[in-house]
């Protein structure tokens, strides 16, 4: 099981459609506010984090995701390997206590509406990645095509990983910040980041947004995810109501 803070995926965050050079004097000159310790307090950090993220986010270079400020995306994943799926073999199933069960490819999925959020991306370990674009399908859309039984309560999403399972009340489920995510920071959701479709829970913390989201479940309760069970995290993992470390609300 690996769970670390590896940056592989520095670059990521880095790159975006529109990417324009960033000067190597603004990349120094934050690293000495970083030197000389300005850079402390989780507020300063994340005013700076907040004002440089257009920066970041089109820097081509990944220099500035060496910066100090913790805004980029962590790599995780509770598996040591995931297989790799594109639109030749991804598919999504939409089961339980519904009407109408069925299997989506990821064309059918790109066919349907998309909605596009830009918020933050909070980890409950800490790190939070300002201003991330998120493209996709809204949950709701697909359930309320999918038609919920009246003894429907909640969903548990899984994962092709084979170990991540995560959880939504139904009316948590239906919100309209709640997206089945096909492109994240301006281009489709890569493998490392949960691609071809991940979750993308915006009102809670990164546990919630399943990676490699291979099914969608609706069951007459909530049934506890991975992290709730093997780490303790709480099953509502609403931001800023689970650890405290939050100084302002999110999106
Ligand atoms: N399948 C799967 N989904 C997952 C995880 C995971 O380990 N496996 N980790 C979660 C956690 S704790 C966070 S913070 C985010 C991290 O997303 P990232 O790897 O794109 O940074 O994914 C979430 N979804
Ligand atoms: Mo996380």
């Amino acid at each position: 099981m690996s769970r670390g803070g590896d940056d592989v995926n520095a670059d990521d965050a880095n790159a975006h459609e529109d990417g324009a050079p960033v000067g190597r004097r603004i990349v120094l000159g934050v690293a000495a506010l970083g030197a000389a310790g300005i850079v402390t307090g989780r507020t300063v950090q994340d005013h700076l984090a907040r004002w440089l993220a257009p920066i970041q986010n089109a820097d081509p270079t990944g220099l500035t995701g060496l910066l100090p400020l913790g805004a980029t995306f962590r790599y995780y994943s509770v598996t040591g390997s995931v297989p790799t799926k594109d639109a030749s073999d991804y598919t999504l199933e939409i089961g339980g206590l519904v009407d109408h069960p069925t299997t989506l490819t990821l064309a059918d999925l790109q066919q349907m509406p998309q909605t596009t959020l830009v918020r933050d991306f909070q980890c409950v370990t800490g790190w939070r990645v300002p201003e991330v674009h998120w493209t996709g399908v809204r949950l709701a859309d697909l359930l309320e095509t999918a038609g919920p039984t009246p003894e429907a309560k909640a969903i548990s999403f899984g994962s092709f990983d084979g170990a991540y399972t995560e959880s939504l009340t139904l009316e948590q489920a239906l919100r309209s910040d709640v997206l089945v995510a096909l492109q994240m920071l301006g281009k489709p959701v890569t493998h490392d980041h949960g691609g071809p479709v991940r979750m993308y829970v915006a009102p809670m913390y990164g546990y919630k947004s399943t990676k490699w989201l291979s099914s969608i479940e609706v069951t007459d309760q909530v049934v506890p995810g991975y992290w709730e069970t093997q780490g303790n995290y709480d099953v509502d993992g609403w931001i800023g109501e689970s650890n405290g470390r939050d100084d302002e609300p999110v999106g």
